[in-house]
């Protein structure tokens, strides 16, 4: 009796192009085998965690100033030899590294970029909530010289983006462009097997998740929006839900709805989130699913990047909420004449 697997990552990836593009070569499905590699390794890692040394910090520091746990440099190392041996991926570039890492120089063979964050909300391991690692893939010019304006390309050049989040189950989300499909790593088989087929964001939730001890220093606009969740205004009672760990965070909005919103603050008066490996891949999965990211005045895949690690405000979520915020940034910017 032939076991009935289901459809596989790299299977699923490999009909999507067939149908897009007959003459795939599958070197794109290839490529994603590399990530998923790595990830069932961090997801091995992140589940022993509490039994072996792999917590705590390693005392050093990383390009943005924060405590290195060990199982951040762990994952990083995992994608980089996991990207780093594709034979298709030119450059690499990480939250944990300050340069983009060139894998191979000549851009007819290494044509693609890879930029990940290997462990989003690592600051959270220790206490054994949700981690993710989150990818975006981009293509290099074939006549490029230059790595680094490989790497600084708007988010809406992504040609794949998403992330692996290791929680109750280690679950990865992506979208190439043809909508959002998430699959449950199956851990007897070492497989991630397609259980969330066409994954569509809610037109309205009834969550909003965001760091309220923050809120003194929001934009006005933004305080009165907030108050409009509170209040119930339209008879619609919400509720609040904050991880503290984006790809968590964004994984229950993206399938229950409402907004997930980093907005300026008086410590990151620019955001905190990063573009090219936070925003960007959250936002085109956030689009391709029918919801709306920006930075609260522009679409955040429309973003010129001017630097690897530039950090932005983030809101994301349905379209109904991220249009309410919208109506109120216009009023304030109206009101301000
Ligand atoms: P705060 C984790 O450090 C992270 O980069 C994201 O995963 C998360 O959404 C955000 O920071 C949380 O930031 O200021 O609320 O702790």
């Amino acid at each position: 009796m032939q076991p009935s697997l289901g459809t596989t990552a790299e299977q699923h990836i490999l009909l999507q192009q067939r149908e897009s593009f007959p003459d795939a070569s599958g070197e794109f499905s290839w490529l994603l085998s590399g990530i998923t590699l790595a990830c069932k390794i961090v997801g091995a890692a992140v589940r022993r965690a509490g039994l072996v040394d792999v917590l705590g910090a390693t005392g050093d520091t990383n390009v943005q100033g924060e405590v290195v746990q060990k199982l951040d440099h762990y994952a990083n190392e995992a994608l980089l030899s996991c990207l780093g041996n594709r034979g298709n991926v030119g450059v690499l570039a990480s939250e944990e590294n300050e340069e983009p890492v060139v894998v191979i120089k000549d851009a007819n063979h290494g044509k693609y970029v890879v930029i990940f964050d290997p462990l989003d909300g690592s600051g959270n391991i220790d206490v054994n909530i949700n981690v993710g690692t989150i990818f975006s893939i981009l293509r290099r010019d074939p006549n490029s010289k230059d790595p680094q304006g490989d790497v600084l390309q708007p988010g809406y050049k992504q040609i794949a983006a998403g992330y692996v989040l290791y929680g109750s189950s280690t679950m990865l989300v992506y979208t190439t462009g043809q909508g959002v499909n998430g699959f449950t790593l199956d851990p007897s088989i070492g497989a991630f097997l397609l259980s969330h087929p066409n994954i569509r964001m809610p037109e309205r939730g009834k969550q909003y998740s965001l760091n309220e001890s923050n809120a003194e220093s929001f934009p006005e606009y933004f305080r009165r929006f907030l108050y409009w969740f509170k209040s119930g205004a339209d008879g619609s009672a919400y509720t609040s839900r904050y991880v503290g760990s984006l790809v968590a965070d964004f994984h229950r909005t993206l399938l229950k709805g409402g907004i997930f919103l980093y907005p300026p603050t008086a410590k990151n008066p620019s955001g905190k989130l990063r573009l090219m490996y936070e925003a960007n891949p959250i936002g085109f999965v956030a689009e391709q699913a029918g919801g709306i990211a920006t930075d609260g005045h522009q679409r955040i895949l429309d973003i010129k990047p001017s630097s690897l690690h530039q950090r932005v405000p983030l809101m994301v979520g349905s379209k109904y909420e991220m249009e309410l915020l919208q109506r109120f940034a216009e009023q304030d910017k109206n009101r301000a004449g």
